[in-house]
């Protein structure tokens, strides 16, 4: 989409001028955290005037700015803006952290590198000195096999011969603004669409093939069209469908995270909102959904805990804790509707200690899962501190933890001091994505050999297919593209018995920042070698600083406001943003701020 620049500049001054309450000219003057906070004053006075006016204002701004089709603009506002104006009006805007919140996920403004100091109480360890693990024992059993799947996104609205370049964030769905095709929806998928069923389908039965112990699915239901179509029977449905595909299919038990899967999309309410607009929908589908993999005290668990739950592997002293971390999600609106300090929203991170106590009495091993890796600019700062607190107290007792969301296949290293990032200091790290939907680059999933009495990793492969493959649109081929033991191992003298622990990773960062060769192959496979973005200098820099961070208040993340903006094709820059947030009212308030400077340039 391309708008004429006279046009907007127009718009935008008599809108300005004639319309609102100079809230357009705020927005095009802001450049800092306290003119974003002037701007949310300016919002507030329309909030003030009920969800109806604050909507229709926003969906007229949308319209006419062309900033996404009419009903994207309508769609996604009606459903995330009556949160946004609930938070404003329960809230100061000119100082605390909740307006610095509501600065940072709409504007980009007001992010700090901080947490607020607190300390999650948690009792001393339990028994004496607690015996090392043996990461490099020499006599191990024959490992076994995990597959963790991530974010399937299956738009089951799909349509072969459907347009496939339109002019929305997502496309291959049958409309009727889309004539002639230009790019015809093929069977198996496209890169600018969600999954088709057929697509899902084939990678359940390549999982199933390998016939792994368990599989671990970190998230991730329904398609990016939810953003501004969704309601709750439609996510319903979904959530039913997607269970009683993994159920069909594959045979092995599934131990399932809460994804980002609700209406509005991301928008979680805390219990202390005092709303009926909650998610609870979600836990209750979900611990009936999969109450038969997880058992019947872990089912009850998500429906009390906020979609949590812990849950032993049949046959093993190790457990699942699979934890919903929506409620540390910065584009979860729900969480800057009170200026009250809340450390632990919906007791999750109590939760979790709690569980991870009992574990440690129980000489059990514990994996975390989850769908938002702690450690990303768009996980709240202080949650991801507290969550390393208890990470670091029951070290011991965690094997690993599994993560998806961002779509990449990465990883994130804890350590015991972040001012002193070293081997010898990592102490435990996560393993991350990649996606079955193509929008990100070539479907995958990977698959763990896991030791079978310290449940560390033995190796990493990665499976996927690739999407420019002739034969992929007739019948998708999963194969393997690398594993990490082979392609890092000899790079850093692993020897034969040793796990993949934390200090391997690592070393692997430190290959990285010595040989640049090892590190451009890294990026390409960040997308399975399907959607490389070149990265350099400063980018490098980050991404290694950003492997180092557990924490998010240790990565290398600098939000820029509206960077974004600067892409051509303003219709995939939702589907692109780091965030991973699809089209959402951050981003069109972002958008909104770049075309407002354009017509207002300081
Ligand atoms: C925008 O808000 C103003 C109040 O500030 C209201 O008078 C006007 O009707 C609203 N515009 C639309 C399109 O709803
Ligand atoms: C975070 O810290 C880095 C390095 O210390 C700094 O360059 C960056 O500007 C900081 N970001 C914010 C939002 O304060
Ligand atoms: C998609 O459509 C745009 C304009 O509508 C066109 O410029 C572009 O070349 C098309 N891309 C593909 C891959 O067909
Ligand atoms: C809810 O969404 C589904 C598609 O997911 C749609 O078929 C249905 O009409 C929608 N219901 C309402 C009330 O909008
Ligand atoms: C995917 O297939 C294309 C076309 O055959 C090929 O050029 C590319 O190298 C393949 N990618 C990978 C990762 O194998
Ligand atoms: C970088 O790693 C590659 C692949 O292992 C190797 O072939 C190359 O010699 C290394 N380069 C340097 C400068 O060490
Ligand atoms: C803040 C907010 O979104 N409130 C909504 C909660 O749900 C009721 C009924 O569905 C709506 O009327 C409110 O606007």
């Amino acid at each position: 989409m391309r708008l004429s620049t006279v046009r907007v500049v127009t718009f935008i001054a008599s809108f300005a001028l004639v319309r609102t309450d100079d809230i357009l000219t705020a927005i095009s003057k802001m450049h800092d955290c306290s003119s974003c906070r002037d701007v949310l004053v300016q919002l507030k006075s329309l909030a003030v005037k009920g969800n109806e006016v604050f909507v229709k204002n926003f969906t007229g701004l949308c319209e006419t700015l062309k900033l996404a089709d009419p009903d994207v603009c309508v769609g996604a506002i009606i459903r995330s803006g009556p949160i946004i104006a609930h938070d404003l009006r329960q809230i100061n805007p000119t100082s605390g952290k909740a307006s610095a919140g509501l600065c940072d996920a709409l504007f980009g403004f007001c992010s700090t590198n901080t947490s607020t100091p607190f300390q999650i109480p948690l009792p001393p360890p339990h028994h004496g000195p607690i015996l090392e693990k043996n990461s490099k024992s020499q006599t191990r059993k024959q490992p076994f096999q995990v597959v963790h799947i991530s974010d399937v996104h299956i738009d089951r609205g799909y349509t072969i011969g459907s347009e496939a370049n339109c002019t929305k964030p997502l496309c291959c769905r049958a409309s009727s603004d889309d004539s002639p095709i230009s790019d015809p929806a093929q069977p198996n998928g496209n890169m600018r669409c969600d999954s088709p069923i057929s697509l899902a389908d084939s990678m359940l039965e390549a999982v199933n093939a390998i016939n792994p112990k368990f599989v671990i699915f970190t998230g991730d239901v329904v398609d990016g069209h939810f953003n501004w179509l969704g309601n709750q029977s439609g996510v319903e449905d979904e959530l039913k469908s997607f269970n009683s595909e993994l159920l069909a299919k594959v045979r092995s038990p599934v131990f399932p995270a809460i994804g980002l899967d609700t209406t509005p999309v991301n928008s979680f309410a805390r219990s202390s909102s005092m709303t009926a607009n909650n998610s609870h929908f979600v836990f209750d589908i979900q611990s009936a959904g999969w109450r038969q993999w997880i058992g019947n005290d872990a089912s009850n668990q998500v429906k009390h805990e906020s979609g949590s739950y812990s849950s032993l592997v049949p046959g093993t002293p190790l457990r699942i804790m699979s934890v919903n971390t929506q409620y540390w999600y910065k584009q979860n609106f729900w969480l800057y509707d009170s200026d009250e300090f809340q450390p632990d929203p919906n007791g999750i991170l109590a939760f979790l200690a709690q569980q991870l106590d009992a574990a440690e009495q129980a000489d059990e091993k514990v994996w975390v899962i989850g769908h938002i890796p702690l450690g990303k600019e768009d996980l709240v700062e202080d949650q991801s501190n507290y969550y390393d607190q208890i990470l670091q107290r029951y070290k011991n007792t965690i094997a690993g933890h599994f993560f998806g969301h961002s779509h990449k296949d990465e990883f994130q290293i804890a350590y015991s001091d972040y001012n002193d990032q070293t081997a010898d200091n990592a102490v435990n790290f996560a393993s991350i994505g990649p996606a079955l939907t193509p929008t990100s680059g070539n479907p995958a999933f990977k698959v763990y050999d896991v030791d079978s009495d310290t449940f560390g990793l033995m190796n990493v492969k990665v499976i996927f297919a690739n999407t420019s493959e002739p034969s992929f649109q007739s019948h998708p081929t999963w194969r393997e593209l690398y594993n990490a033991r082979d392609l890092y191992g000899p790079l850093v003298k692993l020897s034969p018995s040793s796990e993949l622990t934390p200090a391997f990773w690592h070393k692997i960062t430190q290959i990285f920042q010595t040989n640049d060769t090892v590190f451009q192959l890294f990026n390409a496979l960040l997308s399975r070698e399907g959607a490389v973005t070149p990265c350099d200098g400063d980018c490098k820099a980050t991404r290694i600083c950003d492997l180092r961070a557990f924490r998010s208040e240790n990565n290398c993340d600098t939000p820029t406001p509206g960077v974004a903006i600067r892409r051509r094709d303003i219709a995939k820059m939702a589907a692109e943003s780091e965030a991973c947030e699809g089209f959402g009212l951050g981003s069109f308030f972002r958008m909104l701020r770049a075309k407002s400077m354009k017509a207002h340039p300081s």
